[in-house]
């Protein structure tokens, strides 16, 4: 039976994978976004639900003012002796560290820091009891793949840190995994930097710190030289499905089209693995994959479809819901009006890198239609609150109701990089629903004020909104939020919130 490619749509990078007897269970870096680290889980590596994040509290994510793509960068999930392991670095604040926890969904540990420097850590639970973590870092030998032992309740390294593989001679050798199979040590990275460069790269031995001997075949992943719909493929993770077969999670990304070439964020991806006679595996069709390919022959179980419609009737955030950075408690609130999200500006706003009020979740289709009713009746002059289509602080589009010149106004507002443009019209007093009609050339914003009729109010162009134009390694997330640069907030009352895929499987 096929499936489609990418497995976990929208921005979700850098997958790690692991497996506890038929469960499997999936983290991806988060950056400057809060909560951090979003955890899924699949019965069949095919369907994923997210079950929650690693890093629920500010002592285990302190993000300061850091700027968006700092924060979380990639994590790796592990299972050792009933602990779940999540080691990850936190380039904003203490570098490497991992949480544990009994349960896969929580509650995760305090974070432990880990000495060695670098990213992309990752961790191998040795037969003898040794454990061994490894980062990239550009260290005393250079730059590369570098290990040490370490003690896996204090954190503390047992070892110095040693270069262990600078790769193949692809730029920037990141995202090592080591894996114990059949004897041997493999040692999977990543190389050619996380564009149309990018490739899986391995290498093996018959001791932890090598020396490695390269695969014959390498790269066993790469799209760097295809005409394909899906680029930028590596960082991978593998796991051995409990049916026995091979699976590699990895990023990858969907180009709208040449030459603009934008696209959604760094997405994740599944792809078979096959191994050589003389033991040397192989992802997709000679490191090649596709957009549907071939399940595992697994037990297929399915997830209920996220509703369209949020109304905001929990006492608690759905999953995917994230704040920008560590958010002030009173800024946000499902207590304080029943069945709305109530949103209380701050001074801090969408330009700044700091924690505005600002509940997102992540655009994870390339065509999809999102609304929001907002009751908000400013009263301080500049004080606005609506929906963002935020790619980071110099690049976004802003539908809001704002308080200006003595009046409430709609403005609509495209900043893109020092460019800006603001346009607004004048607003009755009662709820309005802001509409954002996403698609790959463009977002469509309209309001529809008080039971009257839609009013399209203009666009932006889909791509200023891309890494490709705002850099970065985040993707869009579209977002309500709230400012008030006096401090003497109005709340901001949304009701609902509709997320519609066009085509749910785009
Ligand atoms: C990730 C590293 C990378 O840690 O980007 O370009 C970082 N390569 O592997 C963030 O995704």
């Amino acid at each position: 039976m096929p499936y489609t490619n990418p497995v976990i749509p929208g921005f979700y990078p850098d997958p790690s994978i692991c497996r506890n007897g038929d469960d499997y269970y999936l983290v991806t870096s988060s950056f400057a976004y809060f909560p951090g680290v979003p955890l899924f889980h699949s019965k069949d590596l095919v369907n994923w639900r997210q079950i929650g994040h690693c890093l629920t509290t500010e002592q285990q994510l302190p993000l300061g003012n850091t700027w968006l793509s700092g924060g979380i960068y990639a994590p790796t999930i592990r299972l050792h002796e009933g602990w779940f392991y999540m080691v990850t670095t936190n380039v904003s604040g203490v570098g490497n560290f991992f949480v544990r926890s009994r349960q896969p969904d929580g509650p995760w540990s305090d974070p432990i820091p880990v000495a060695q420097k670098g990213i992309d850590p990752s961790l191998l639970f040795d037969e003898d009891g040794s454990v061994y973590f490894q980062s990239t870092c550009d260290g005393n030998e250079g730059y590369g793949i570098y290990q040490c032992e370490i003690d896996i309740w204090t954190g503390s390294m047992l070892t110095e840190s040693r270069l262990i593989w600078r790769g193949t001679g692809g730029a920037y050798p990141e995202a090592p995994h080591l894996y114990k199979i059949n004897g041997f040590y493999y040692l999977l990275i990543a190389e050619g930097g996380t564009e149309y460069g990018h490739m899986a790269t391995i290498a093996r031995s018959s001791a932890p710190y090598g020396p490695y001997e390269p695969c014959p075949h390498n790269p066993i992943l790469s799209h760097r030289s295809l005409k394909s719909s899906i680029h930028a493929t590596g960082h991978a993770d593998l796991v051995q499905a409990h049916d026995g077969s091979w699976w590699a999670v990895f990023l990858g990304i969907r180009p709208v089209s040449y030459p603009m070439r934008h696209h959604l964020g760094r997405e994740t991806f599944l792809a078979p693995v096959s191994w050589t006679d003389d033991g040397w595996p192989i992802i997709g069709n000679g490191g090649r994959i596709e957009s549907v390919m071939e399940a595992p022959q697994l037990q297929e179980v399915r997830w209920p479809h996220r509703a369209i419609r949020d109304d905001f009737d929990d006492t608690t955030l759905g999953f995917d819901w994230v704040f920008l950075r560590n958010p002030t408690p009173e800024s946000w609130s499902l207590h304080e009006s029943p069945g709305n999200l109530v949103l209380r500006g701050n001074k801090v706003s969408l330009d700044d890198t700091g924690a505005p009020a600002f509940v997102g979740r992540r655009l994870r289709h390339l065509s999809c239609n999102i609304a929001a009713i907002l009751d908000f009746e400013p009263k301080s002059e500049g004080e606005e609150a609506g929906l963002t289509v935020f790619m980071n602080d110099r690049y976004h589009y802003d539908l809001a109701v704002k308080f200006k010149e003595g009046r409430k106004v709609i403005v609509l507002r495209r900043t893109v990089g020092s460019l800006r443009t603001e346009h607004t019209l004048e607003c009755a007093a009662g709820p309005v629903v802001l509409k954002i009609e996403a698609r790959p050339e463009w977002f469509v914003f309209a309001i529809q004020p008080n039971q009257s009729d839609v009013l399209e109010l203009g666009s932006g162009e889909t791509h200023l909104l891309s890494t490709e134009v705002a850099g970065g390694f985040t993707g869009v997330v579209i977002a309500m939020y709230a400012v008030c640069e006096t401090g003497q907030s109005t709340p901001a009352l949304f009701d609902w919130f509709d997320y519609e895929p066009v085509n749910p499987i785009e």
